[in-house]
């Protein structure tokens, strides 16, 4: 009888107005602002505050003094850092779901604690970034900024679509020192990249020492597209870029292109010529005019001591090969050279990655194309791809950074078309091209090609927003891809790019919040 008359008392209430409804308010959802978008988030409606006597406990070292680093230049707080998952804020590597894989993590956030839980440090790491946009945009501040510092309190359970998200530096058209790299590793980090692809040498520029072959980087990094001074990278520095990158759980791709894009290798060693003469350094923009000497047995003793070195200061599986615009190269000197690159990288214990072009050679079951024309379809990559090919997704017309947002952009290039935000976002890695599916494509990569590109401030106008997007597009389930959502969040990454000194782009595409 009771519950009957309840029943009836609320069908009254209920027929009478909504407070019933009201009176079981629904835990309000976790505000619309990661990027990239989480698997899966629900609110429970408390409130987190970090305050001066927060500790981090965590199973992995670096990813909590990261952390605590970013917090304590923001809050002033001290921070305290211990081994050990417990802590206000408690980084663990148990308790996760088998679901997050080893890049994925579950944070949770109550009232008094943190939780971020994971399989592998790499996901403890993507689970700190969801963090850090959970807090306000101050608590990215390089200095003591004021609070209050709070999270509304939820569950976060995440990872990723694909598991290769990648972000490309061309520093051989214009050269960039090491700090200059590390801001922008530092940068795509927020984003859950996890590759970063170091061009390293092109027509312009040579910008890593090989021991065996010094004129490269002496000569041939001595200049740059417009005639700069260049400069290069001692082995050091480059063990410096990668190590900086890796405790940021991000692999560094090096590339040496070639057959195609050597004219500063041409240059830097005459024997290295067919003609046995060396051509001047070269500091245009124009591509597809150089090419090693494919008959020349000196050529693969090149290759090999340059990739030899180049494999033994990266602990990355990939050497990128390049491949590009080798116009000056005849098909089958091509053919032969790229299968012949191959087994020398394949020597070294390493993958090869190469851009699609080299789909037009017989391809290592082992070597992945990365496809970056403005094409929906490409016949030789969709035949490697039923061979057994995998794909990084790079198309020139939405995942290039060095295209103009639109016509009035100053920075960048046109030949692969304007593209804004919208544009950035607006594809699917696993439905773009025909003949490769899904299962085929490892992920996505946002390449920044410098012949317009000279400061990190022309890198951050380039990236930024359009990164995030391509970020987004590798990581967050296909299920949440909405182009209103998305802008949405996008537009709230903008005060923390403001506070970071990020120098990004105001797309008119996106509602940047006032004084962002
Ligand atoms: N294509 C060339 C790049 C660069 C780019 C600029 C590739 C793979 C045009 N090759 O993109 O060297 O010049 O947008």
């Amino acid at each position: 009888m009771r519950r009957s008359l309840i029943g009836a008392a609320v069908l009254i209430v209920t027929v009478g107005t909504a407070p019933a409804a009201a009176a079981r308010a629904a835990t309000p959802a976790l505000p619309n602002v990661v990027v990239p978008a989480p698997v899966s988030e629900t609110a429970n409606g408390a409130t987190f505050t970090l305050t001066s006597s927060a500790t981090i406990g965590t199973d992995a070292a670096d990813v909590g003094n990261y952390l605590a680093a970013i917090l304590r230049a923001s809050t002033g707080y001290p921070i305290p850092v211990s081994a050990g998952g417990s802590g206000t804020i408690a980084l663990s590597l148990s308790g996760a779901p088998s679901s997050v894989g080893t890049q994925g993590y579950q944070l949770t956030v109550t009232g008094t604690n943190v939780t971020v839980q994971a399989n592998a440090a790499a996901g403890l790491f993507a689970g700190v970034q969801t963090l850090l946009q959970l807090l306000p945009p101050a608590i990215q501040s390089p200095t003591v900024a004021s609070g209050p510092w709070t999270a509304p309190g939820g569950t976060v359970v995440d990872y990723p679509r694909f598991g290769h998200r990648g972000a490309m530096l061309d520093v051989a058209r214009h050269f960039f020192t090491v700090s200059q790299v590390e801001r922008y590793i530092d940068e795509i980090a927020h984003y859950k990249v996890n590759y970063f692809h170091l061009h390293l040498s092109d027509d312009q520029g040579w910008r890593i020492v090989i021991n065996s072959w010094p004129n490269l980087a002496t000569y041939g990094g001595s200049t740059e597209v417009g005639g700069g001074p260049g400069g290069y990278y001692t082995q050091a520095d480059y063990s410096a870029i990668v190590a900086y990158a890796q405790a940021r759980y991000i692999t560094v791709i090096p590339e040496i292109d070639m057959p195609g894009h050597t004219n500063a290798a041409l240059a830097s060693y005459a024997q290295l010529n067919c003609s046995g003469k060396a051509p001047r350094l070269y500091t245009g923009t124009k591509v597809g005019f150089s090419s090693l000497c494919v008959p020349l047995d000196l050529t693969y003793t090149f290759i090999d001591q340059v990739v030899g070195e180049l494999a033994a200061l990266t602990p990355g599986p990939y050497i990128h090969i390049g491949g590009d615009e080798a116009s000056s190269t005849t098909a089958s000197d091509y053919s032969y050279f790229i299968n012949r690159a191959q087994q020398i990288v394949a020597a070294h214990g390493k993958t090869v990655i190469g851009w699609h072009d080299i789909a037009n050679a017989p391809l290592l079951a082992s070597t992945v194309a990365q496809f970056w024309d403005t094409t929906t379809s490409n016949a030789p990559l969709a035949s490697a791809v039923a061979n057994g090919t995998k794909v990084v997704m790079s198309p020139a017309n939405h995942a290039y950074l060095d295209m103009k947002y639109n016509r009035q952009t100053k920075l960048g290039q046109t030949w692969a078309g304007l593209v804004d935000v919208n544009t950035a976002y607006g594809w699917n890695p696993g439905a773009y091209l025909s003949g490769v599916g899904e299962s085929s494509v490892l992920g996505v990569e946002a390449p920044l090609w410098t012949e317009t590109i000279v400061t990190s401030a022309d890198i951050d106008y380039m990236a930024f927003p359009r990164l995030p997007a391509i970020a987004e597009l590798g990581w967050s389930p296909w299920s949440t891809h909405d182009v209103t959502a998305f802008d949405s969040r996008l537009g709230a990454q903008g005060p923390r790019w403001k506070v970071m000194g990020v120098n990004y782009y105001h797309s008119t595409q996106i509602a940047w919040p006032a004084g962002s």
